[in-house]
Formats: structure tokens, sequence, C-alpha cells
């Protein structure tokens, strides 16, 4: 549907996204010399906002648009060496014919200092309660959570009400870096993304790593025309100026053409950082170009870090009470196999605790070629034939693979049960005893957004030029590409579960023996 070449996935992760050597036109951005804040580059869009060009702004003072009073304020601010605190700062620029009310975001990164301002577009537009309170009451009612699923999703709620975006997403990212959107809250009538998996190439990895730096950015009109920053190299550091920190970053038109493909006008997308990590994005979506002031995005900003650590502490109680289920199973399976002698009809009349112990939706039993089948599995020839590729290829305690297909080809005919495999082998006297959990391929195990019983109409995004452009739903279609054949990755509490099993059932096994051999003598 979609292929790797036609959207050339390596021109994306080529890109320098941190040194785009653009803004956004939503405000002017400066680089100051220090200590007496000279000019050194401008965007060049300052004779609209400044009434000043930008050439005739550099190796100025910012003495031209700014007040004696503001400039010592400034200069004390910027001599504390914290100035990310004092943002925003309002100020009162002249301009021509009259006064201009702006906010003043300013920033040091890499030596060089960043002074980027934004003019109050449409008060009328912004919350007059205090970003305090917002941030306040939103933390009181995502705390109110019962469980981790409804924490996400009034997180998505709270921020769509700060913000007043027509639809936001919490987007997890899995182990291998696709990702999901775990919920969504939206504007009514707009196509579910719910429950949509994507693959990694949509958020690419130095995208990653800066929204690990910044955790927020903001795009207010895709249509935009992007502002060069004059002249390009900063002239302390002889280098594209870095905008890793700015809040006027001119974003990838990849990206930008990604938007445009889903309709979408403008965005706001927050960071979610756990245990040093980039876990997820709150990623806001507005059909029409939208800007929010800097205090509201700092309210996102702190729900993104405060919701971040929640995301730990109920990640671990989750854990938790997986860990503690297991236990249980693994007990019931013990005091069975240790009571009775050992054979796989036991696994029978157990089979729900054996298939839940490690999340498998299948299983197969063989002990000295006694086979038996529970839960969703291939026919028993095919089964068999599984048992006796696995003895001749791993003779592991413990052999797992989400992609059996790659080892084993003939799994290929039997994906819809057996994609992923985890098996524990005990060899005993020329007897193996083998149980052998199945997955299903990944893609029948989805959760689909919307009404599952309703037909996906997959709106076709081909343009005249015959290539498939990007959005989520044909790169839906490309991650579906990515994950065939492939079952759900295990996961090393399962794993560790499966080989616990297996000490039980060699002390089963060997309690057998000795019972045995003691009847004979
Ligand atoms: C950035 N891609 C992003 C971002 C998101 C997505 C959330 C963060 C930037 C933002 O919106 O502010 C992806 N958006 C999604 C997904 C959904 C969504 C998955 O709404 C699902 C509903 N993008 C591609 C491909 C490439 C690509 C194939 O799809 C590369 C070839 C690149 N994406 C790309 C780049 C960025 C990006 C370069 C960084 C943009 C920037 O910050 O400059």
């Amino acid at each position: 549907f979609v292929s790797s070449e036609l959207i050339g996935l390596t021109n994306c992760e080529l890109q320098a996204i941190h040194t785009p050597g653009y803004i956004q036109p939503h405000g002017v951005l400066l680089t100051l010399q220090e200590p007496d804040l000279i000019i050194l580059q401008a965007s060049q869009n300052t004779a609209e906002f400044l009434g000043i060009p930008a050439e005739s702004l550099i190796n100025h003072s910012l003495g031209q648009f700014l007040n004696q009073a503001q400039l010592n304020q400034l200069q004390e601010y910027i001599a504390t060496g914290n100035i990310d605190i004092y943002n925003p700062l309002n100020l009162s620029i002249k301009t021509v014919d009259s006064h201009k009310e702006v906010e003043c975001i300013i920033h040091r990164y890499e030596g060089v200092l960043i002074l980027e301002m934004e003019q109050y577009l449409d008060k009328k537009n912004f919350s007059t309660i205090s970003f305090y309170h917002l941030a306040k009451a939103a933390i009181m009612n995502i705390k109110n959570a019962n469980d981790f699923q409804q924490m996400t999703e009034l997180l998505a709620q709270e921020v769509r009400k700060i913000t007043g975006y027509d639809r936001v997403m919490i987007y997890q990212f899995e182990p291998d870096e696709s990702g999901i959107v775990i919920a969504e809250n939206k504007r009514e009538g707009l196509e579910p993304f719910l429950g949509l998996h994507y693959p990694a190439t949509d958020i690419p990895e130095q995208a990653r790593q800066l929204y690990y730096k910044n955790w927020l950015r903001l795009i207010v009109d895709v249509n935009y025309q992007p502002v060069p920053i004059i002249p390009k190299d900063n002239p302390v550091t002889n280098t594209p100026l870095n905008l890793s920190l700015s809040v006027l970053r001119s974003v990838s038109p990849i990206h930008i053409e990604y938007l445009q493909n889903m309709g979408v006008s403008a965005s706001l997308c927050t960071s979610l950082i756990t245990d040093r990590k980039l876990w997820g994005l709150i990623v806001c979506h507005h059909c029409s170009p939208r800007y929010v002031n800097y205090e509201i995005r700092k309210v996102c900003e702190l729900l993104g870090q405060v919701m971040s650590l929640e995301i730990v502490n109920k990640q671990q109680q989750e854990f938790e009470k997986y860990s503690k289920k297991i236990k249980v199973i693994q007990e019931e399976l013990k005091i069975i196999l240790l009571a009775k002698n050992v054979n796989t009809q036991i696994f029978r009349e157990k089979q729900n605790s054996l298939l839940e112990l490690v999340n498998a939706q299948g299983a197969i039993i063989c002990f000295g070629g006694n086979l038996t089948l529970v839960g969703k599995t291939p026919a028993r020839e095919q089964s068999q034939g599984i048992i006796n590729w696995l003895q001749h290829y791993s003779q592991k305690e413990v052999f797992h693979t989400n992609c059996l297909s790659q080892v084993y080809p003939a799994a290929k005919q039997i994906k819809e049960s057996t994609s992923g495999l985890l098996a524990i082998s005990i060899f005993v006297d020329d007897i193996t005893y083998q149980i052998i959990w199945l997955r299903p391929e990944v893609i029948q195990t989805v959760n689909w957004g919307g009404n599952p019983n309703e037909p996906l109409i997959i709106k076709d995004d081909r343009k005249d030029d015959g290539i498939i452009h990007l959005s989520p739903r044909n790169s839906f279609e490309l991650w579906k590409e990515t994950v065939r054949e492939k079952s759900l990755p295990w996961k090393q509490i399962e794993i560790d579960a499966a080989a616990e099993l297996r000490n039980t059932l060699m002390f089963a096994i060997l309690k057998f023996y000795q019972s045995a051999l003691q009847q004979a003598a």
C-alpha cells in the first residue's frame, strides 16, 4: 500500500530538524551578544513586527525598540544565569507609530542567547483563569483515575479542555519505537484514531531525541511561509543556529505534509518522559489555524511532567497486579503437578491457567510423543510439525521468538495462530517434555479504533503525481506491513514465568522417576 521507497524514509533520518535555519511566522527571533545585548542574528520578518528590517537590527542594540527600564530589567534577569524562570516577559515594544504588547521568551542554548517574541494574537481566545488554577484543577481530576487506562483518558480530556484543540491523543511508544494511540478525546464527527498503530518512521529518531530535550512544540498554521534567520550561521559559533529549545522553530516539511494530508491545520505536542526515556506524546490537533499562548502551553508542559511521574506509578501498580496474578497461577499449577503423575491431560483441565500464565492464546503440550492441544493452535499435524522442527532447531531450556516464520518458514501458513512461540523443554532419558505456547499475528489482535463492525474506509491519498502521501491512515497500513507474521513480543516477566514452570515440571518429573525407582526396588 505504501512503500518506503515512495516516501524516502531515509530522508527522514537524515534531516537536521534542530537547525532548520527558519522559524514560524507568528513571532520574531533574535540572537544576542552578551553582555551588551547586541543583535547578532534576526528573523527576516522583523519589519512586520517592529517596523525595522532585519538588516538594520543586526549589530545594533535592543534599545532600538525597548526603553531603558525594560533593557535594565532584561539585563538583570539575564545576569541571574537562570533566565528561563522569568519567561514569558511581557514587553511593550516601540513601533514607528505606537506601542505593541508582546510576549518575550528568552533562553540560552550552547552559549547563544536567543530571544523570541510572540504577539498576543486574539487575546479574547484565552482563559482568564490563572496558570496555577488550570493546572491544579486538571491534576486533581486526573488523580481520581482508578487505573492506567482511565488516567490516560482523563489526561486527554483535561488537555483538550484547557487548550480547546479539536483532537487530543495520548500516543505511546512500543519497545520497537512504533506507537499506538492509547487514549483520545475529540470533537464529534472526526474519524477516530484510538487504538491505531504507527511505524517507528512516523516520528524518526532525531525527532524523538529532540522531544526528549524539549517538552513542547507548537505549529500554529501548517500552511505558513517559513521565515529565514539571517545570517544563517551564528557569527559567534560559526554554525547554523541550534533551535532545539526555541519556541518558534520551523517544522520539518515532511511532517508538515503529513499534517496537511490528514486535514490538520495546527498542532501542539507535549512529551511524556519516564525513566529517562521518551515514553510517549500528548498530541493535539486542530482543523483550522490555532495559537495558544505561552502560559497555556506551560500548563500542558507541566501536566506532561506531572503525568510522566504518575505513569511510572500507575504502570508499576499494573505490573505488580500482573506479577501477583502470575504467582497465583504458578502455585495452582505447582500443586496439581506435584500431586499427580505428570501427564499432558493435566494441562487440558487447567488450560486457562496455562495460557494466562504467559498471556498466550494457544499451547501445544508434548510429553514423550503424547500430544495435547489447548486454545488456538494449528491442526494436529502442523502442531506435530512444530514439535519436530523445534527438537532439531533448538535444545534450549527456554526458547522464544515473536516471528516464527523467520526461523521456520512453514509457520507462514499458520500465522493466524502461530506467529509467536515460547517453549520450555526438558530432556530426560530419551524422553522429551515440551510445552509450547503460541501467539497469533499482531494484526489479528490489535484493538481497532472506532466501531470494529463498521468497515474501514481507507481514503486514497494518491495525488496527481501518483504517489501515496503520508497520513496516519496510510501509515497505519505501512505499520501493518512491518508487523506481518509477527506476534506481540514476549515480555521478560512472561519468559521468567515459563522458566519457573519448567523448574516445577522438572521437579515433578524427578519425583515421578524417584517413586517409580522406589517401587521397582
Ligand atoms: C514529527 N510525527 C511527528 C510528530 C508526530 C508524528 C506526533 C510530532 C510533532 C508534532 O506534531 O508536533 C506522527 N502524528 C503522528 C502520528 C499520528 C499523528 C503517528 O497524529 C497518529 C495519529 N513522518 C512520517 C515519515 C517521516 C516523518 C514517513 O510519517 C519521515 C520520512 C517525519 N515526523 C517526521 C519528522 C518529524 C515528525 C521529521 C519532526 C517534526 C519536527 O519537529 O520538526
